[in-house]
């Protein structure tokens, strides 16, 4: 989840890339409109299922039931979900996903946590991406930290650059273990 444009996309391309020897990995995409996100994951090498919602501005469980028969799950090891670009409703709806993902963005302003609670509460980490923007915008990370810590103490927090690949190692080395993780839990 994140706001429009924060960098969902740009995240999953370039884990399906880095992990392409490791994982086969499958995405499920929503949008209002067109496939060009399903398409870029496609490119990338994941094998993608595009949900045009049709003006609704969150996924819901219903929808993902649907795209999950159009996807080949014996080829899946890892199913990534991107939501619609919205910080208010997708926090508010439960897919079924395992773990939760925030994607903030440095270009989209430091009081996002304190002005959109509920998507910064319901989130088990969050990837603060085009951190190669940091000398260009006037973001305090301190005050934006401030309001993450207020309302998800401890939440694993991933800065990184999808432009320049900065702490990408870190981000997929989180992913890879919150996946083993769950089937070590699953037995
Ligand atoms: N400078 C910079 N630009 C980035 C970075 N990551 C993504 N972008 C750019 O940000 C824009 C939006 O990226 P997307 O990945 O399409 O964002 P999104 O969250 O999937 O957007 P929607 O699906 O439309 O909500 C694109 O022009 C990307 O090239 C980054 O780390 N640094
Ligand atoms: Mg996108
Ligand atoms: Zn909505």
């Amino acid at each position: 989840m994140a706001s429009p444009g924060a960098g969902k996309t740009s995240v999953i391309e370039n884990t399906v890339r880095r992990l392409a020897n490791e994982l086969h990995i499958g995405m499920i995409n929503g949008d209002i409109a067109t496939s060009l996100d399903a398409e870029r994951a496609q490119n990338a090498g994941a094998q993608a299922v595009q949900i045009n919602t049709g003006g609704n501005c969150h996924l819901e469980a219903n929808m993902l039931r649907e795209a999950l028969k159009q996807m080949d799950l014996a080829r899946v090891d890892l199913l990534i979900v991107e939501n619609v670009g919205n910080l208010v409703c997708p926090a508010g709806w439960k897919l079924g996903t395992h773990r939760n993902v925030l994607v903030a963005s440095i270009p989209e302003g430091d009081d996002k946590p304190h002005k959109y609670p509920g998507m910064y509460r319901g989130v088990q980490a969050m990837i603060v991406n085009k951190i190669d923007l940091l000398p260009y915008i006037d973001f305090r990370m301190e005050f934006f930290q401030t309001g993450v810590e207020m309302l998800n103490p401890g939440l694993q927090t991933f800065p990184l650059s999808c432009r320049t690949g900065e702490g990408f190692d870190i981000w997929l080395d989180w992913l890879c273990a919150a996946r083993a993780e769950y089937l070590t839990a699953q037995g």
